[in-house]
């Protein structure tokens, strides 16, 4: 699609593993998507120039993972009011808590949404995605109202052994 929805920006080609949890929920929903490697430290004006011309794109949503350092959410944030949802990318030295509380505290005026550490966040940040795209679209609505059905009615009375 050549304008879709949902932007999928990423710091590294490392994150891809985590970040592509967002884009098989998307594809699940049916909810157009682009992914793209946009890095804050390494590649500045590739990050400028995404949040400069993302509202005339037509991005309703723009899910960013990065991880230690993680400035690419907030710093996305700043330059678009696309809303921003953010995924702290978990690391090997500090197992994410430094990728979630870079991107966590926002200073007043630049929001983003931050989801849980890792693969849960990148899927939630999806689900958040088609939560916001699903206000002005009745069909996606309904599929991801069946989409959280299907996932409640999948989930055990009782437990089992393993
Ligand atoms: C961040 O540094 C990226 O978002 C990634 O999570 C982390 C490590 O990047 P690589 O060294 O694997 O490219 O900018």
């Amino acid at each position: 699609m050549e304008n879709p929805p949902v932007g999928i920006i990423m710091g590294s080609q490392s994150d891809w593993s985590t970040m592509r949890e967002a884009a098989a929920l998307l594809d699940d929903l049916g909810i157009a998507y682009e992914a793209k490697i946009v890095s804050a430290h390494r590649t500045p004006d590739r990050l400028w120039d995404y949040g400069k011309t993302a509202v005339d794109r037509g991005l309703q949503v723009i899910i960013a993972g990065a991880g230690g350092a993680a400035h690419l959410p907030g710093m996305m944030a700043s330059k678009t009011r696309v809303p921003v949802i953010g995924v702290p990318v978990q690391t090997k030295a500090l197992s994410g808590v430094d990728s979630l509380y870079s991107i966590l505290q926002m200073p007043r005026g630049f929001p983003v949404a931050t989801m849980a550490i890792g693969a849960a966040g990148a899927a939630n940040a999806a689900l958040m995605a088609a939560g916001i795209l699903a206000l002005g679209d009745d069909a996606l609505a309904k599929r991801l109202e069946d989409w959280r059905d299907a996932l409640s009615a999948s989930i055990p009375q009782e437990p089992v052994d393993d």
